[in-house]
C-alpha cells in the first residue's frame, strides 16, 4: 500500500467508527462550547454563597480532617499534613442545583484518589459519607468520588478557601450538583451501605447528576 492510501484507509476507519464524535455526531469541542451550560442552568460570574447560614470558625492551629470507616488506615490529619499530601491544580466548572453555574474555577488541593491511596478502603467500601463542621453531611457511591477531578479543595483563583465557601478545606465534585460537595469538610467515612445526607433526606435527588438534570427525587 502506498503511504497515502494507509492513511486514507485509517481515516475511512475512523469515520466508519465516528471517532472523535459523540453518540449524536457533535465533534467533542464543539459539545464542549455548546452544551457546557447543563441543561436549565445559566451562567454566573460571581460565586453565589448557599449553605444552612453557620460558617464555622476554623482555626488552622486546631483544625483537622479525619478519614474512617471502612478503611485499612483510617487516619486523621492536622493542617500541616494535609498541606504536606501531593497537591493538584484543577480547572472545573461547577452546577448548582438553584440553577447558576460558575465556569473555570482553578482550584488546588488533595484529590480524593490520594485519600483513597492514603486510607485504602476495603472491598466492602462502596460509599462515602461527608460530615461538616456545621453538621452538613452528603453522601456519593464511591465511584463518582474515585474520578480525576474530585479534590479536597483549599485554594480558589490563587487565593485561600474564602470562609463562606468552606474554607479551610471543602470538597468539590463537578460532575455532580454542588450540594455533593461539604464546605468545611470534617470527616469522610466510607461505608458499605449508602446513608442519605442532609438534603438527600429533604426530597434532594442522591444522584445529583446535572446533565440529566436530576435535581429531586
Ligand atoms: N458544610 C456545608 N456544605 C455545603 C452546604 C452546607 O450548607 N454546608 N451547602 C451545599 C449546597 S446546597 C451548595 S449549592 C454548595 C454551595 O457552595 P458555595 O456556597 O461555595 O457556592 O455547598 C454545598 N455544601
Ligand atoms: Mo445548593
Amino acid at each position: 500500500m502506498e503511504p497515502n492510501e494507509r492513511l486514507i484507509a485509517k481515516k475511512e476507519e475512523w469515520a466508519r467508527a465516528k471517532r472523535g464524535l459523540l453518540e449524536d455526531g457533535v465533534a467533542q469541542d464543539q459539545r464542549t462550547r455548546r452544551d457546557r451550560l447543563p441543561p436549565g442552568q445559566h451562567k454566573v460570574n460571581n460565586w453565589p454563597v448557599l449553605d444552612l447560614g453557620i460558617h464555622p470558625d476554623l482555626p488552622l492551629d486546631t483544625w483537622t480532617l479525619t478519614v474512617g470507616g471502612l478503611v485499612e488506615h483510617p487516619f486523621t490529619w492536622t493542617w500541616e499534613q494535609f498541606l504536606a499530601q501531593p497537591q493538584v491544580e484543577l480547572i472545573t466548572d461547577f452546577h448548582c442545583v438553584t440553577t447558576w453555574s460558575t465556569f473555570d474555577n482553578a482550584w488546588k488541593g488533595v484529590l480524593f484518589r490520594h485519600i483513597m491511596q492514603m486510607a485504602n478502603p476495603r472491598p466492602d467500601a462502596k460509599f462515602v459519607y461527608f460530615t461538616s463542621y456545621d453538621n452538613y453531611s452528603t453522601n456519593l457511591p464511591l465511584e463518582a468520588c474515585d474520578d480525576e477531578d474530585v479534590l479536597l479543595i483549599h485554594r480558589w483563583n490563587g487565593k485561600p478557601l474564602p470562609k463562606e465557601h468552606g474554607g479551610p478545606v471543602r470538597v468539590h465534585v463537578p460532575k455532580r450538583y454542588a450540594w455533593k460537595g461539604a464546605k468545611w469538610v470534617k470527616e469522610i467515612s466510607f461505608l458499605e451501605q449508602d446513608q442519605p445526607g442532609y438534603w438527600e433526606v429533604r426530597g434532594y435527588s442522591n444522584t445529583a447528576l446535572p446533565w440529566d438534570e436530576d435535581r429531586y427525587a
